[in-house]
């Protein structure tokens, strides 16, 4: 049988339970909890058509930044083409800007006038 230096470790204390609150009257307020933590503000990285950039530009495009197969990056180009935009992806805030970034910066350098935006999701 093995004997331990110290003490076993225990489990963390349980958080404080908010209890009555008791006013200057002497009366019992039930304070109830309200406030949750929401879930951080997801944002959408929209491509815009135009009829400059080569389809296979956008493609490449969407593989590159967007981690697209070939695939499923040629039928979100069709969706951009045909209905003027589509979403590439949802990111957080900071990410989806830096992917606004790349593509424009890709499209800037190749020439084309390729835009995208991003905007909050819902
Ligand atoms: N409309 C372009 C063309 O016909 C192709 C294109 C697709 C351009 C999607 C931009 O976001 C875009 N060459």
């Amino acid at each position: 049988m093995k004997f331990m230096a110290t003490k076993p470790p225990s489990n963390p204390p349980a958080p404080p339970v908010r209890g009555p609150a008791v006013d200057d009257g002497g009366s019992v307020v039930l304070e109830r909890r309200t406030q949750r933590t929401q879930p951080p503000q997801m944002y959408q990285v929209v491509m815009l058509n135009d009829d400059y950039t080569p389809m296979e530009f956008v493609i490449v495009v969407l593989q590159e930044f967007f981690g697209k197969d070939r695939e499923t990056a040629t039928q979100i180009m069709l969706k951009i083409h045909l209905d003027g935009k589509g979403v590439c992806g949802v990111y957080s805030r900071d990410v989806a800007a830096t992917k606004v970034e790349q593509v424009l910066d890709a499209a800037h350098k190749a020439g084309h006038p390729l835009q995208a935006v991003s905007e909050p999701v819902e």
